[in-house]
């Protein structure tokens, strides 16, 4: 029973059956049949003229921050946001650029400090060269940030002429929290990242998709850093069924998330804020256990549950593919077994 992440997933049969049959050529050539419809698609779906298969949602925000930015501009971006916190410092290491977090209120910025935080003309200043937004939330517990907080950042952002990128790892539980179409929310960015390999259950990989223009000059950062791959038709055909028919099905995770987060908060010494709960995460304080999260995670282990510390006192529950409902409450009473 395994909730440290949903990118535990293993491909379905039918994924792997689709890896073993794909038609190949060599991407960097763009003749690639596989890896271009899976571009073609991801854009289509994500509302943009264009998107570029990566590795990871790590390598898609970087592209994207490479690509948006020169060296010496700013990026503001949500102070527990991934790019921020668990990226190794990519965006300075690689891109060269300044990062400025913002607090948020569960994963979304207040428009007004964006607003104050955009740089004017000043030749102290460096330049403000993107803004970076983040949905579904992960750090704050899988938070769907609201559409009109998107809107408001998004026309400021417009107004200042400065670039809007999402990080949407987990776009598609948002919109499937929400029941809305992921344009929704991919309106209000410029660029977006979805992860193929974390919900979806694809082995490996992440869109970027935006304009045309941006998305070759993307292509060709992807390329510096080495990301320009061969015959990857047989690793973006399960990307392909990700997108085309694994997304309805992160509803049944939601549901598991919330029976989780029920279970738990009915275990004494465990606190969970169940109505914080919108998609596939679910926050634990174990604080009232007096254990520490190691023995924590230890006796949880012990029968054979894991998930990962996030904070002091802090536990991380993902639901996914391969958690069904009977897992819930084996874990359920694996977790009571290992406090009593
Ligand atoms: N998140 C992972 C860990 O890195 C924390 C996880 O298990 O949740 N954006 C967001 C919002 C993410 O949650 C992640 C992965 C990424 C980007 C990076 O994706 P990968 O792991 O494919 O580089």
């Amino acid at each position: 029973m395994d909730f440290r992440s949903d990118t535990v997933t293993k491909p379905t049969e039918e994924m792997r059956q689709a890896m073993a049959t794909a038609q190949v050529g060599d991407d960097v050539y763009g003749e690639d049949p596989t890896v271009n419809r899976l571009e073609e698609l991801a854009a289509e779906k994500l509302g943009k003229e264009a998107a570029l298969f990566v590795t990871s949602g790590t390598q898609g925000n970087q592209v994207a921050v490479l690509t948006h930015c020169r060296a010496g501009d700013e990026v503001l971006l949500e102070a527990e946001s991934h790019i921020f916190l668990y990226e190794g410092g990519a965006a300075s290491a690689l891109a060269g650029v300044q990062t400025r977090p913002l607090a948020g209120n569960r994963g979304a910025m207040d428009p007004i400090q964006v607003k104050k935080a955009l740089r004017g003309e000043d030749i102290h200043y460096p330049y403000s060269g993107l803004i970076c937004l983040e949905n579904t939330h992960n750090k704050s517990g899988g938070k769907i940030v609201p559409l009109e907080n998107m809107r408001a950042i998004y026309e400021i952002a417009r107004e200042k002429q400065v670039p809007v990128h999402l990080d949407g790892a987990r776009l598609f539980n948002a919109a499937v929290g929400i029941d809305q179409p992921v344009t929704a929310f991919t309106q209000y960015a410029d660029t977006v990242q979805v992860c193929l390999s974390k919900g979806l259950s694809a082995p490996i990989g992440s869109v970027l998709a935006g304009s045309k223009s941006f998305i070759r000059e993307a292509r060709k950062w992807r390329k510096r850093l080495g990301g320009g791959l061969r015959q990857v038709g047989v690793i973006a055909a399960p990307g392909i069924i990700a997108l085309e028919r694994m997304v309805e099905r992160l509803a049944e995770d939601h549901v598991h998330a919330r029976m989780l987060a029920e279970g738990l908060a009915a275990i004494q010494g465990l606190k969970v804020a169940i109505e914080g709960v919108e998609t596939n995460i679910v926050l634990c304080d174990i604080k009232g256990t007096n254990l520490s999260n190691e023995e924590f995670l230890e006796r949880l282990k012990a029968e054979q549950v894991l998930a990962v510390p996030f904070d002091e006192g802090i536990i991380r529950f993902v639901t996914h593919r391969e958690i069904t409902e009977s897992a819930v409450h084996n874990a359920l009473k694996g977790i009571q077994k290992a406090l009593k």
